[in-house]
């Protein structure tokens, strides 16, 4: 199985899943801007949305989306409990908060704020959208290590890997402070660990 990537960027959270699960996986670096790979392929032709994250499995299926790579990757390990087993109900409340991660605070919000073009006026609107959306995310964590169940899921992991950009940006969650025993817990797992290592940020 490969994964292409690229340092620190969405594809962060399934190639976190694979390592939880203990999958043999080949992570392959992606430059997001010249679309090469780090063999210096036209990453394109792999993958015509020039994006990561992006799943060849050994028979040449492929696989696009961060959130269903995830899904497909922690279903190969189920007693991990990274993804709830089809038909339990969490296992839709992840796919909620995956759902929420992808559209409500990476695309919605953090996408704007990247963009170097994006005019002042909407900067602020996303980033007061951010703050609103985190704050939601942080009372649903009240009493809560995780945000479904007992341990951690996909969905924690998408979400961890977005609050690593909110400390890229400068975006201030410290009036949100459970978040940052969240965010600690999850940094302090030797996945994530191996994870940050072999994309070269640590
Ligand atoms: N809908 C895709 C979005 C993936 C995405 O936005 N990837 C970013 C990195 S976080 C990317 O490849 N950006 C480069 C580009 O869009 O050209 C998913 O959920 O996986």
């Amino acid at each position: 199985m490969k994964l292409y990537y690229s340092p620190g960027a969405c594809s962060q959270s399934p190639h976190i899943i694979a390592r939880e699960a203990g999958l043999a996986i080949d992570i392959i670096r992606v430059d997001l801007r010249t679309k090469q790979t780090e063999k210096g392929e036209d990453y394109r032709t792999i993958n015509p949305l020039g994006q990561v994250p992006f799943l060849v499995l050994g028979d040449g299926s492929t696989l696009s989306e961060g959130s269903a790579i995830a899904q497909y990757l922690a279903d190969q390990a189920p007693t991990k409990g990274l993804m709830p087993a089809v038909g339990n109900f969490d296992r839709y409340k992840v796919q909620q908060w995956q759902s929420f991660v992808g559209s409500e605070l990476h695309k919605g919000c953090y996408t704007p704020l990247f963009n170097p073009q994006t005019a002042a006026e909407t900067r602020a609107q996303a980033l007061e959208m951010l703050q609103s959306r985190m704050a939601h995310v942080a009372r649903q964590l009240d009493g809560r290590e995780y945000l479904v169940g007992k341990q951690m899921t996909a969905a924690d992991v998408y979400l961890w890997v977005t609050m690593n950009w909110a400390h890229g940006l400068k975006v201030d969650l410290s009036k949100l402070p459970n978040l940052a025993a969240y965010h600690q817990r999850i940094s302090a797992r030797p996945a994530v660990q191996a994870a940050l290592k072999a994309e070269g940020l640590i």
